[in-house]
């Protein structure tokens, strides 16, 4: 079959599954364009090409199935670099496709000529420069084959303009990927496993460490059932929450900077920890030299490269998580009566009690309103169904992550190793495109929504019902943050004005009201909840809120700076 090579991407895109693409056209990739209209692929036309990176990469993170992104040659090409660094830091599968000028117009400086292969190299794990027809079906089988094996991550597809409009013969089964035929995932050998069983078995104050890894390798019964055999607590990064539910006994929440007291405490006086599909960044470890330093490591991790990477450990279970658990646990004897455990467990929740006193929570309603007031009404209103939360970067991200009870994996998508402000909205609009029966949030800073709130119009025109809610504080909040602990209060370039974001919601076709007082909070979300199209509620906030606890940069994890108790707020004069 002689097809031409724009015909080529959708015919394979189509065969790989793919029924939804993000993208915003332009000369270079108009040939694809045109094809794109003869086959089964619904195309949604963002705003700004960064826009349509995150939501490939919030398609992505809410299914697991690789998300897709097409754009332009050179200003589409670069508006989609921060996106695929945000996917690439996250692990986030996603193939973003780009037009490129015709292969003999390369290395002219052509029009909107850009090396785009040449600037994603570092934030890629794999990108291509296809100049003929006959090259593109390999090309993109093997973009979907790396994107989603072992260790996720974005892939980059240049395809010259001359390759799209050129013919050949169409073979799928020629073009399957053989240069990286699908290797097995490694597995550890026995003898470590025992080794692993063994430190498990003796630790007396062991802790599960849970990141992205167990979402994205499925593992969340599994590790369920390790916790619960072994009797041990699970401490979660800000990706892995949700791979325990957050209501399970064991689960103790969110670890590192912004972590709850009591898991850091824990984390520094345990004797083990158990990393599970996660890389110790130093958010989560503070200072290096001073982390957990009584504790063995085991690290069970798909990319042996993280292995000793930032933390050295003593036993190494290089594998798919899931796979590895299913090996490890049966190899456990059920520590359920184990006094060693529950009087460590006893311990944990004691210094959890000290902290619930200085909780925000346990403020007197004092008529003002409070960001983790508004995430945990949110959470109260939206916890029985299914609901996905997708944050930005700031203050609001790490309130959601600690008065956000989540239950499910995949039910928080946020932006951690990037920390790309923007991501909200846009990941929000793939998430509700990927899982249109899910109630979907964005929880949104005044700061970062400023960023890509062009993407409003992107819902209205797909009909796609994503709720925003904006935490409206009126700075650059978690920025003023760091500026009040260790900037002495002068507040460089943080205050932020915004518009009227009921007006601006209102002028996209958005249904909209803000919320300055607490009794309002669950009247707006109930009413967002009933209506049936897209709706951004303001909720203006304290300004001047911290998020406690804070480990400073690179200071001793258990150094927290800790709320005030009694609790003081500083904002409430
Ligand atoms: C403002 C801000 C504050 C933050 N504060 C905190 C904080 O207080 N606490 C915190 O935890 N984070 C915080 N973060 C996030 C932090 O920067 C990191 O993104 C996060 O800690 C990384 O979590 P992770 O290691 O679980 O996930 P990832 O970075 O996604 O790493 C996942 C790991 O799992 C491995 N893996 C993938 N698939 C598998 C598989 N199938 N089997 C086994 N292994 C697998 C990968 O190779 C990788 O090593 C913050 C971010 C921001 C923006
Ligand atoms: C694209 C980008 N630029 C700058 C930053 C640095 N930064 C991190 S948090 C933050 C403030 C976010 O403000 P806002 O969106 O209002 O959220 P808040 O912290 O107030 O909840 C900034 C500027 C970033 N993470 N991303
Ligand atoms: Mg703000």
């Amino acid at each position: 079959m002689k097809l031409t090579g724009a015909q080529i991407l959708w015919e394979c895109l189509v065969r790989e599954g793919v029924t939804e693409i993000f993208g915003y056209p332009g000369g270079a990739i108009l040939p694809a364009y045109d094809a794109m209209l003869d086959y089964p692929i619904r195309h949604t036309l963002v705003r700004h090409e960064q826009g349509a990176t995150h939501m490939a990469d919030g398609y992505a993170r809410a299914t697991g199935r690789v998300g897709v992104a097409i754009a332009t040659s050179g200003p589409g090409a670069t508006n989609m670099v921060t996106g695929i660094a945000t996917a690439m830091l996250d692990s986030s599968p996603i193939v973003c496709i780009t037009g490129q000028v015709g292969s003999r117009l390369i290395g002219t400086d052509a029009f909107q000529e850009i090396d785009i292969t040449g600037i994603t190299l570092p934030v890629t794990k794999h990108n291509y420069l296809v100049t003929r027809a006959q090259d593109v079906a390999a090309a993109v089988r093997e973009a979907f084959q790396i994107a989603q094996e072992g260790r996720p991550g974005p892939v980059l597809i240049d395809i010259t303009k001359d390759a799209q409009q050129s013919s050949c013969e169409f073979d799928w089964e020629a073009a399957a990927p053989v240069r990286r035929a699908r290797r097995e995932t490694p597995l550890p050998v026995h003898a470590d496993l025992t080794r692993a069983a063994e430190l498990i078995q003796n630790a007396k104050r062991p802790v599960i460490l849970a990141g992205h890894g167990v979402t994205i390798s499925g593992a969340e019964n599994a590790l369920r059932a390790f916790a619960e055999r072994g009797n041990i607590p699970v401490a979660a990064t800000l990706l892995g929450i949700g791979g325990l539910p957050a209501s399970h006994p064991l689960n103790l929440g969110m670890m590192g900077m912004h972590g709850e007291a009591w898991v850091n405490i824990a984390i520094q006086q345990a004797d083990l920890l158990i990393a599970c599909g996660m890389r110790f960044d130093d958010r989560v470890t503070g200072k290096l030299s001073t982390y957990a330093p009584n504790a063995r490591k085991i690290h069970i991790e798909i990319d042996p490269s993280e292995i000793n990477k930032n933390v050295p450990v003593d036993v190494a279970l290089v594998g798919d998580l899931r796979a590895v658990l299913d090996r490890l646990v049966p190899l456990l004897v059920p520590m359920i009566d184990s006094g060693d455990r529950r009087r460590w467990l006893a311990e944990i929740e004691a210094s959890r009690g000290d902290s619930a006193v200085r909780d925000i929570q346990s403020l007197p309603d004092d008529g003002h309103l409070y960001a983790a007031h508004v995430i945990n009404d949110l959470w109260r209103a939206t916890r029985d169904h299914d609901t996905i939360v997708v944050t930005d970067v700031g203050q609001h991200q790490m309130w959601e992550a600690q008065y956000y009870h989540h239950e499910r994996p995949r039910s928080l998508i946020t932006s951690g190793g990037l920390g790309t402000m923007g991501f909200a909205v846009p990941a929000a609009i793939g998430a509700k495109r990927a899982r249109p029966e899910a109630e979907v949030w964005a929880v949104v800073g005044d700061g970062g929504f400023q960023m890509t709130m062009c993407e409003l119009a992107t819902a209205v025109q797909e009909s796609l019902a994503i709720k925003v809610a904006i935490i409206n504080n009126g700075f650059l909040g978690m920025v003023r943050q760091w500026q009040e602990f260790f900037y002495e209060r002068r507040y460089a370039a943080t205050p932020l004005s915004g518009p009227d974001f009921v007006k601006l919601a209102d002028a996209f076709g958005v249904h909209s009201r803000a919320v300055l007082a607490r009794r309002d909070v669950l009247p707006a979300i109930a009413e967002a909840r009933a209506h049936q199209g897209p709706v951004v509620i303001d909720f203006r906030v304290e300004q001047e809120d911290t998020v406690y606890p804070m480990v400073p940069a690179g200071a001793d994890l258990h150094a927290m700076i800790r709320r005030p108790n009694p609790i003081v707020e500083t904002a409430a004069d």
